[in-house]
Order: structure tokens, then sequence, then C-alpha cells
């Protein structure tokens, strides 16, 4: 994918709609947890910053990224306007990578495609830890942030379209 010079906190601040009001779930994965309070952190920044309260944000962890689904699936049956799923899965000598990334992908992509709420992507998937730390606040930005602003334009186009 063409990310090598994609730094994942740019965005045009100008095109992020006013997101006081908003209410956003966040389930984040307890495995490699350096990194996805990393992510959480960036998400929590950046949805505050364009004006979602601090009591807005509903916040609940799950055990790793492959119960992210049901998570996200619970999340989204609560209050809120959209679901951010945050983890980190690293590759490892076997094919469990494959299996965690593909069923985690594919869960989640279902429930955005299914609920009236969008599901929000923030899986990181690396094959090694500097490739994490580089996109949880490092040299490639926060994938943090830009789920945060994905959740907020997400928000506001199922709002517009919903009248
Ligand atoms: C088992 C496992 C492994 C090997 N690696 C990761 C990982 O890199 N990132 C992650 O979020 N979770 C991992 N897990 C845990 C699975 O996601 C899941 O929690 C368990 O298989 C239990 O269903």
């Amino acid at each position: 994918m063409a990310t090598k010079n994609h730094n994942l906190s740019d965005y045009d601040i100008n095109s992020v709609p006013d997101a006081k009001g908003m209410r956003v779930g966040i389930v984040v994965s307890e495995w490699n947890d350096n990194i996805t309070g990393a992510l959480l952190d960036g998400a929590k920044k950046t949805l505050m910053k364009h004006g979602v309260a601090d009591s807005d944000i509903m916040v609940e962890t799950v055990p790793g990224s492959f119960e992210l689904v049901m998570g996200a699936q619970l999340m989204v049956k609560t209050d809120v306007d959209a679901v951010i799923a945050i983890g980190c899965v690293i590759r490892g000598d076997t094919p469990h990578f494959d299996y965690i990334c593909e069923g985690t992908t594919y869960g989640l992509a279902r429930l955005n495609a299914t609920q009236s709420k969008p599901v929000i992507y923030g899986l990181i998937t690396t094959n090694n830890m500097q490739q994490a730390l580089d996109r949880c606040g490092g040299k490639m930005g926060n994938k943090g942030d830009e789920c945060a602003v994905a959740a907020i334009k997400m928000i506001a186009l199922s709002r517009r379209l919903s009248k």
C-alpha cells in the first residue's frame, strides 16, 4: 500500500466538521498495549481537538484484536454515534498473524456495512514492533488521529444523509 510518504496524522483541518455533541465509542485491544495505548491517546486527543467532550468518549478494552469485532458490536448498540476499533497485530513465526488479521478485518468490515453506525478500522498490522511504533506517534504519525478524523467525518455524513 502506498503509505511511504503518508503521515497518518496529516489532514486538512478545514475538511473536518465541528464534532461538538458527537458521542464516540472506542474499543481497545490489550495486546501490545504500549502501541494501542498510544493509538487511544491520539484518537482521544484529536476527537477533543474538534469538539468532542471527554465525557462523550466511551472507552472499553477487549483481550486481543480478535475480540474487537464483538466489542465493537456491543458498543454499536449503545448511544454512541460511531465506534473506533483499535488493535495492533505483529507478525510472528506462524500463520496465526494472518488468521487474526483476516478474521478481525472481515468482522469489522461486516459490522461497518451492516450496522447503521460507522465502525472505524484502527487495526495496525505490522511485520515488527518498530513498524508499529512508527505508526502510533512515531515517524509515520499516529493512526489514532486518522481514525478520529474518519469517525467525525462519517458521523457528519450519516447525519446529512439520514435527514
Ligand atoms: C494470540 C495472539 C497473538 C499470537 N498475537 C496477537 C497480536 O499480535 N495482537 C493482538 O491484538 N492479539 C494477538 N493475539 C490474541 C488474539 O487476538 C485473541 O485475543 C486470542 O486468540 C483469543 O481469542
